[in-house]
Order: structure tokens, then sequence, then C-alpha cells
């Protein structure tokens, strides 16, 4: 009989369930949410994951209470015991870890990645303060690595499973290779348990940051250059409040337009080739619409080609990082429309799509996703019919998509609108 159902994908919390799940082989559905997102709402209305559902009704939610039961679940005893601890002690002692590691570590570290993602506004004071309680925290982390192999007993426990993909994501973004040379007990023991095999294979392409992500420049530059120029008038001794401000964009006067707002209206009704898009078959009935309406010279359609199709490793996960990206791109989707897919399987995958924006030039649409230099753009002219059956397919979906001369399925994808 299935042992249940639990909503897992590339977000950390569910690495571990996932790990559990694989490694001993449960009978357990693991099901993206993003695949069904009805199901998932009504399951789980927070749309939080992981989310678990066992037989009769049994349902948990919080990723302690759902590793801790998947682990209750392993037939393995010796294996259960090392999990979760052998006596009172070392199980208080996974707990304990677990949750500094998953209230205080992973709460800061967001605190400190989102910013520089762009993913909620840089605050200086605000992300000076998340700066500062990660370092606290970490702390306590290297002391008792230093000392010890893991952290809550002897052997690999839950609280090791689990901080270790917390680590990941600081190292992915914040935590370059300065900050772990400086951290060499907890670089270790990071090393050690993500080779273990409960988590080899979610770190296999993942690599760590080299530098950190860097404060986002663009607001900084532009509220810098007015500086510069009110500066010329200004007694030089208010100079250094003036950098000041410069550093606090929350509290910049007034929001600068979208430079592609200085483009005007434009005559194609972009507002209603979305609804259209949205509501008709695409292929028989919007994209004939849209041939019939679309003018080149209002906006261009671009060819969009993630650089690092090799570090791709699960399809979902690829497609994950689709959705942050157009998310990222939020401040100019009113000039935006436009699919990007991921082709291929797990392990063999990669992302393309097609993008229309307003105007000619697809940097200012863009640029203000902080990762936008991870795609290539090349420009599609529409009047060959090669480069429209390319944008029929990417926005359709319904065709393998030709990469490097081979037809490749389109396994997932999402939509800029
Ligand atoms: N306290 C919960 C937090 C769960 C949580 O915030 N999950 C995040 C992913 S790590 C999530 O699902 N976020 C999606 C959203 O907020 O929409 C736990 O420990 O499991």
């Amino acid at each position: 009989m299935s042992l249940g159902t639990l909503y897992g994908n590339f977000r950390i919390r569910t690495w571990v369930p996932q790990a559990i799940i694989k490694k001993f082989g449960l009978d357990i559905k693991i099901i993206a949410p993003e695949d069904n997102e009805q199901q998932f709402a009504k399951d789980f209305p927070l749309k939080k994951v992981p989310g678990f559902l066992g037989p009769e009704g049994f349902k948990l939610t919080e990723t302690m209470a759902v590793m801790y039961y998947l682990t209750k679940l392993i037939p393995d005893e010796e294996a259960k015991r090392e999990l979760l601890g052998a006596n009172a002690e070392e199980q208080a002692q996974v707990i304990r870890w677990l949750s500094f590691a998953n209230s205080e570590l992973l709460i800061e570290l967001v605190n400190v990645f989102k910013p520089l993602l762009g993913m909620s506004p840089f605050i200086k004071p605000l992300f000076d303060a998340a700066v500062a309680k990660v370092d606290q925290i970490t702390a306590v982390f290297e002391e008792r690595l230093i000392e010890h192999t893991y952290l809550a007993s002897e052997d690999i426990t839950l609280a090791d499973l689990f901080a270790t993909t917390v680590f990941a994501r600081g190292f992915q973004h914040c935590l370059g290779s300065e900050w772990r040379a400086a951290h060499p007990a907890i670089t270790r023991w990071y090393n050690t348990v993500k080779a273990s095999d409960y988590l080899e294979e979610f770190f296999v392409d993942f690599k760590p940051c080299d530098k950190p992500l860097q404060p986002p420049q663009n607001n900084k530059k532009k509220e810098a250059k007015k500086e510069t120029k009110k500066e010329a008038k200004k007694p030089s001794a208010e100079k250094p409040k003036a950098a000041a401000e410069a550093e606090k964009p929350a509290e910049q006067p007034k929001k600068p337009k979208h430079p592609l707002e200085l483009l005007g209206k434009a005559s194609f009704p972009l507002e209603d080739w979305k609804r259209k898009y949205s509501n008709e078959d695409t292929r028989p009935v919007a994209l004939p619409w849209f041939w019939e309406h679309y003018n080149p010279e209002e906006y261009s359609i671009w060819r969009v080609d993630f650089k690092y199709n090799d570090e791709l490793t699960l399809c979902f996960m690829s497609n994950n990082q689709v959705g942050g990206f157009m998310e990222r791109l939020s401040a100019s989707v009113k000039y935006m429309f436009g699919c990007i897919v991921v082709y291929g399987e797990d392990r063999n995958n990669g992302i393309v799509g097609a993008v229309m924006l307003r105007g000619q030039d697809y940097v200012p649409a863009f640029d203000v996703a902080p990762d936008w230099t991870s795609y290539d753009y090349a420009k599609l002219d529409p009047s060959k019919e090669e480069d429209k059956e390319f944008i029929n397919t990417m926005w359709a979906w319904d065709k393998p998509v030709v990469i490097n001369g081979e037809p490749r399925e389109i396994s997932d994808g999402k939509v800029l609108k």
C-alpha cells in the first residue's frame, strides 16, 4: 500500500524529505507543486513545501515534522537510529540543530540573498543586520565542527543533512570562496555530508559561487549620477551625506520611469494579445491573430538561450529557474510577452524561449533582472519562415523544438505575461 505523497521540488526544505524517500525506496510519490497547482493549493492552502499526505487523511507540513515522520518509516532500524540519534541527548541535539538551521540560519541567509537576487528590496541597514546575524549563527556551527565531525552525534543525522542543504543556498549566492576559506570546519563538514549517498544526487551539478553576489547596481548607479549632478550646486561639506543617501534606494524621492515607457504607446494591443493567448487555442486561433496584428516596428522578438545548460540537472529545477527569472523580470513585464521552455529530460535538458518586447533593444527590458546576463539574446526575424515557426513553437509548446539540428521534446515552461 502506498505510504503517501510528498509535495517537493527544487526548494531546499524539500531535499532531505525527497532524499529519504529515494534512498530507502519508500513507497511515496513525489510531486512538484508546479505540476498540479490547483490540487496543491487544495491540499495545502498556505502553498508551502514540503507538504506530506499520508494514508487516511494524515497530513503534515513543516519540514522538521516531515523529515521526522519519513525517517520513522525507514525499515532499516540502524539507519533510523543514526538519523534520529541513539539516545535522548542525541535526539535533542538533532532537533536543536534542525531548528537552528531552519529558523535561524535559513531565515537570515534569505534576508541576505533575496535582496542580492533582486527578489526583495535592497535596504542597506536591514541587509547589513542580516549579514551580521549570518556571521554570528555560522560561528556557532564552526565552533561545533572544529571539535566534531558532525553536528549532533558522531554520525550523519537529519540535522547534518538538512543544515548542509541550507548552507548550499548560502554557498550558491553569498558565502563565497573567501568566506569558505575562513570557515574550514564548516566547509570540510559540508563537503563530507553533501557527498553522502543521501544528498549526492542533489549536488551533482551544484557549484558554489566564487564571489558573492553584490548589492544591486542599477539604482545605485542612477542615484549616484543624479547626486553627482546635484552636488555641483551644493557646498562640498554635504557630499558625504549625499553619498550615503545614494546607498538607500528605498528612500528615492521618485521612482524613475521605465526606459521603455519613453517609447510611447504602441498601436499593437499587447494586453488584448495576452488575453487572446490565455483564452484561445494557441496554434489554430491565437497565433494567426497575433501575426495579423503584430507590428515589428513597435515590438521586436528575441530568442533567449540559457548560457549554462550544462549545469542544469532535474527538469523541474530548470523550470523553477525559468520561473525565478520571470519573477525578476516583473518590472518589465508590461512591455513584454513570451515563453521560455525547458526541453529534454532530467540531466539532459536546456532552457530556450522566444520573448517579444517593446522597442528594438533587448537590454532595457531584460536588465531589470539581476541574472539577465545568464542568457544569450538573438533577434528573430519573423519575415523568415524559420524564425516565425520557432516563435510559434515556443509559444504553443505543441511540437519538439529543434536544438542544434536535433528535435527535443518540450517538457515544461513558463509564460511571461
Ligand atoms: N516553516 C515551514 C516553512 C515552509 C516554507 O516556507 N517553504 C518555502 C520553501 S523553502 C515555500 O514553500 N515557499 C513558497 C511560498 O512561500 O510561496 C517549514 O519549515 O517547512
